[in-house]
């Protein structure tokens, strides 16, 4: 019998060239009856795509991955799929079905609000029967170590970077409240971690890679961030990442299991050095900023580098603050910083209550991403917000001040020359948004956007050097 045919679609993100786990783990689910395909439109043009669809037959359903940056895309590939197969169901998942389930039901026969694995089951069968409900919500009630491992096989990992390494979730939920997350809304409540014997099965697959720990906070139990470190130990990978708030890198147990294990970095969310700019992102019980610098000198003496988040828009952001946080992170030798324009996610309470502390700059879904100023609070500037994360950018990643930057953490020669390596790669999507002015122009993001993504040869070269240091260090 001929299997029935999945199709799994990465709608344009941007940065783009990171490998995602979503469709991987939503592919893991389906039975051996079903063949599964995840398409990534980030890597080939409109008209290939449709090419390429256009032959397929005996489809059971086609899947989106839709988040707010690119509901516009998930409506015009929908709009294609629908002319193409108009009988075959059109699922939306992800980030934007989870927030907005309504608003995509305008677009899609069924949407699936937060995580597939735990409806996997009643999905499949009410599929089976053509039977569809217009809406699935995920809960993150199961037991992690019940799910299949993410299918990983289905992607041409040669075709993304290698820097940022191949994701593995470690555990799902987290115990804070911080006002902005997605957590609340993906995985909510709840906290769950893979067992050691699973997390060794699933290794196997990661033979010879770097690790990204993709967690949204992996260090809300400190007994699993050691058992993790020591599975990963006994694995057969050249180091790993993750992200963790800041406090939980003040204990010395965990810092010698990261160590040892091959721990590379830590990514946290520092997301300013103001303490009321935190509380009124409440993020004021993870956060202390008088204990920011003991804990990065801690874990740095640990081998283990910090990286920060820095929130853009964030309440009483002015010049100075750019200024500030800049040396801060110049001087503490933060291995690369994200920056994240505050962004209240459509849909949530949070984004209800800031209303009254703050003004919502546009109704277009798709700026609500992270990338675009899409929120000021009422002591802040947009144009001061704008100009001061360009000339943040600029600065924090000039090549001088990467390499002076890397002189103020201990650091042997490779370590040195991966810390280098590893922000002539991180900055690229940074300079292609000053460097096109993309922060001001909503033209000029689209553009970048809509690009299909293709290792440049220094960016190939980097990423490949990287791989092979990380290797031998
Ligand atoms: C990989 C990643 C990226 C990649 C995404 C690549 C891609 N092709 O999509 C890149 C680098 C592009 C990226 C960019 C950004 N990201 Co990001 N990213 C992640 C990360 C680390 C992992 C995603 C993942 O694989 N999760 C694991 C899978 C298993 O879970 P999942 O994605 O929720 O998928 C499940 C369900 O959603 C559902 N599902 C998902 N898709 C579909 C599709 C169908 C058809 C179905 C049925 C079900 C389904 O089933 C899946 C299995 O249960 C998450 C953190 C996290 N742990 O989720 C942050 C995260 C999503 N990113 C975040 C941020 C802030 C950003 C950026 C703003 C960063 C920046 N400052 O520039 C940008 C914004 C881009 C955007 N699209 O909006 C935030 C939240 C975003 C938000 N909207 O609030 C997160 C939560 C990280 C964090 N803690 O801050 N990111
Ligand atoms: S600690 Fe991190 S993962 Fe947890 S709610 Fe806050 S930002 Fe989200």
């Amino acid at each position: 019998m001929t299997k029935k045919l999945v199709i799994l679609i990465d709608l344009p993100v941007f940065p783009k060239g990171v490998l995602s786990l979503s469709l991987p783990a939503v592919a893991a689910c389906f039975p051996k009856q079903y063949q599964t395909e995840i398409i990534d439109l980030n890597l080939i043009q409109e008209d290939l795509f449709i090419n390429s669809i256009k032959t397929k037959s005996n489809i059971a359903f086609i899947g989106f991955k839709v988040s707010a940056q690119n509901i516009k895309h998930a409506i015009h590939y929908s709009g294609i799929v629908r002319q193409l197969f108009p009988n075959i169901p059109l699922l939306w998942g992800g980030e934007l079905p989870s927030l907005l389930p309504q608003k995509c039901l305008e677009y899609a026969d069924t949407v699936v609000q937060s995580l597939f694995e735990s409806i996997a089951d009643a999905f499949i069968t009410d599929l089976e029967s053509n039977n569809l409900k217009p809406i699935y919500t995920g809960t993150n009630k199961g037991d992690l170590g019940t799910y299949p491992p993410p299918a990983l096989h289905l992607i041409d990992k040669s075709r993304y970077y290698d820097f940022m390494g191949i994701p593995l979730e470690t555990s799902r939920g987290c115990s804070e409240v911080c006002a902005f997350c997605m957590v609340h809304t993906m995985q909510k409540k709840t906290y769950f971690c893979k067992g050691t014997k699973q997390l060794q099965h699933e290794l196997e697959a990661y033979n010879g890679s770097f690790v990204n720990v993709i967690d949204y906070n992996i260090g809300v139990d400190p007994t699993h961030v050691i058992a993790t470190a020591k599975t990963i130990k006994s694995a057969n990978v050249h180091g790993w990442m993750a992200e963790m708030c800041i406090e939980s890198l003040d204990n010395e147990e965990v810092l010698i299991a990261l160590k040892e294990s091959g721990c590379r970095m830590i990514y946290c969310g520092l997301e300013s050095i103001d303490m009321v700019a935190l509380k009124g992102v409440h993020k004021m019980n993870t956060n202390h900023v008088e204990n920011y610098e003991r804990i990065i000198r801690k874990a740095q003496k640990y081998g283990i580098q910090v990286a920060s988040g820095f929130i853009l828009g964030i309440n009483g952001m002015n010049e100075n603050t750019f200024k500030e946080s800049l040396n801060f992170f110049h001087r503490m030798g933060i291995i690369y910083v994200k920056l994240t324009f505050l962004t209240y996610n459509p849909g949530t309470k949070v984004a209800e209550n800031m209303k009254k502390k703050g003004s919502f700059l546009s109704d277009d879904i798709s700026v609500y991403d992270g990338v675009h100023l899409s929120y000021l609070p009422t002591d802040v500037e947009a144009d001061v917000v704008l100009q001061g994360a360009v000339a943040f950018i600029r600065d924090f990643y000039s090549i001088k001040h990467i390499i002076l930057r890397s002189l103020n953490t201990k650091l042997g020669f490779w370590k040195r020359i991966e810390f280098i390596l590893f922000n002539y790669l991180y900055r690229e999507p940074y300079l292609q948004l000053v460097n096109n002015n993309a922060l001001f122009s909503a033209d000029h993001f689209s553009a970048i956007l809509n690009s299909r993504f293709q290792k440049k040869w220094n960016m190939r070269l980097a990423d490949e050097m990287l791989h092979i240091i990380r290797k031998i260090s």
